[in-house]
């Protein structure tokens, strides 16, 4: 246990960061690598805000939707402001925003944000600004529905490895391999230039990232014809998971906010959802493994996207049983929990990125899905784990399962903001 003054010491230094990171009303994930609007650390760092200052939750929200399209979605990035800090900036995107965004999306933490935020920054305005952003979650949602699962099959698709929010994942490497398109736009790395090239992707994993933005600019963002002429096109067990979540706190949302039609559109999606997930357990494996589209297989990759089902209360009380023990046995490799890609796997990289390194707010998923299971000591092994990473790595963007050390960008906005909520 840590004593009491440690704790004041790091809750003071992550409300610290937030405040640091704040470009007027939405947060930079950290200083000069990510100097725009993320749309899934937005989501988290607006629930670190609600710990301590109201209003400043709310305005992260709404400084997300200010990047929402017409047709619902939210994209990755909204560029607010312009910097040559990072690669590719809105001249690569081509979008036709207003404000200059990226073409694709992120998993969908907002609603479950949203409705964190509304239960503990109440104040005179909670309930109209609730009411407005009930409608945006919503909209994002039907987007998801419609764009990234035009068949119907109740499991939505990402389209890109940023999608995703986990970039350089093993499991999306066979996919990624098979591309045959070339970007046509010249890369121009700026992350190496912030960061050590060995924590970040690789020059590859970048000209494919930028093929396929090149693609889809080519195509002017329309989501139809992305869908038909994508050759990237993977069911991610996250973004399924998250999304199922969302749905379940847009539903709690919409008994106030929403029409019966809605609530009733909304349990439809989750019933289809939680029937659909049966595809991608494994029960060898003892984990939930995506699936990719354009081959009708299953990959066969074990990362911690496939342990975030229990966030959404998706895995039977067995399944959950079996996701605890391949957890252990994981942790029989490595010491902290939770490594993004399995340190069984030949694939592991404990420092480079969504390769092997513990990410806070997956780590915070992870923890409250087992806790919903009555894996209690698991969940909070976890949280304590998370919490040491702070306190011994700095509150970075990332941390070496293997050494504990921080990794990637210092000061990170997420980070610190898991660091508030694990405390609440
Ligand atoms: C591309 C901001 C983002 C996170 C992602 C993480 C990383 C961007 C990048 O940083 O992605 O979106 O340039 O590497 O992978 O999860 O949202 O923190």
């Amino acid at each position: 246990m840590m004593d009491l003054d440690m704790t004041t010491i790091d809750i003071e230094a992550a409300r610290a960061i937030l405040r640091a990171n704040d470009r007027g009303g939405y947060t930079v994930p950290t200083d000069r690598l990510y100097p725009f609007q993320w749309n899934w650390d937005s989501a988290f760092v607006a629930m670190g805000w609600a710990t301590f200052d109201k209003e400043r939750a709310w305005r992260e929200l709404e400084r997300l939707v200010e990047g929402q399209w017409d047709d619902g979605m939210v994209p990755h990035i909204v560029f607010h402001a312009p910097s040559d800090d990072y690669f590719p900036g809105p001249d690569v995107w081509r979008t036709r925003h207003a404000i200059p965004t990226s073409g694709i999306t992120q998993p969908p933490v907002f609603a479950t944000a949203l409705r964190r935020v509304f239960e503990i920054a109440r104040g005179p305005d909670a309930q109209a600004r609730a009411a407005r952003l009930y409608r945006c979650a919503l909209a994002s949602h039907d987007w998801w529905e419609k764009a990234r699962d035009p068949e119907a099959t109740g499991l939505v698709a990402i389209l890109h490895p940023w999608e995703s929010g986990m970039d350089n994942s093993p499991a999306w490497d066979e996919a990624m391999a098979r591309l045959t398109i070339a970007p046509t736009t010249p890369i121009r790395r700026r992350d190496t230039s912030h960061i050590g090239a060995e924590m970040r992707p690789r020059d590859e994993d970048y000209r494919r990232f930028i093929a396929l933005v090149d693609l889809y600019a080519g195509l002017g963002w329309e989501p139809a014809a992305m869908w038909r002429a994508s050759p990237f096109k993977l069911v991610d067990v996250a973004t399924n998971a998250i999304l199922q979540k969302a749905e379940e706190d847009l539903l709690a949302l919409a008994a106030q906010f929403g029409t019966e039609a809605e609530r009733r559109r909304i349990e439809a999606r989750m019933a289809r959802r939680a029937a659909a997930f049966a595809r991608l357990w494994s029960e060898e494996r003892r984990i939930y493994q995506a699936r990719d589209l354009c081959t009708g297989t299953t990959v066969d990759a074990s990362t911690s996207a496939g342990l975030l089902p229990l966030f959404a209360g998706i895995p039977s009380a067995g399944q959950a049983a079996a996701l605890a023990a391949e957890l252990e046995d994981w942790l029989a490799k490595v010491p902290y929990p939770v490594p993004s890609t399995s340190p069984l796997d030949p694939r592991f990289e404990p420092k480079r990125y969504w390769r092997g390194p513990i990410w806070a707010v997956v780590n915070f998923m992870i923890a409250e899905g087992f806790e919903r299971y009555g894996h209690a000591a698991l969940a909070s092994r976890i949280h304590l784990a998370t919490q040491t990473l702070m306190r011994d790595g700095g509150i970075a963007e990332y941390f070496d399962p293997t050494s504990g050390d921080g990794l990637g960008g210092s000061q990170f906005s997420w980070t610190a903001a898991i660091r508030l909520m694990i405390d609440q």
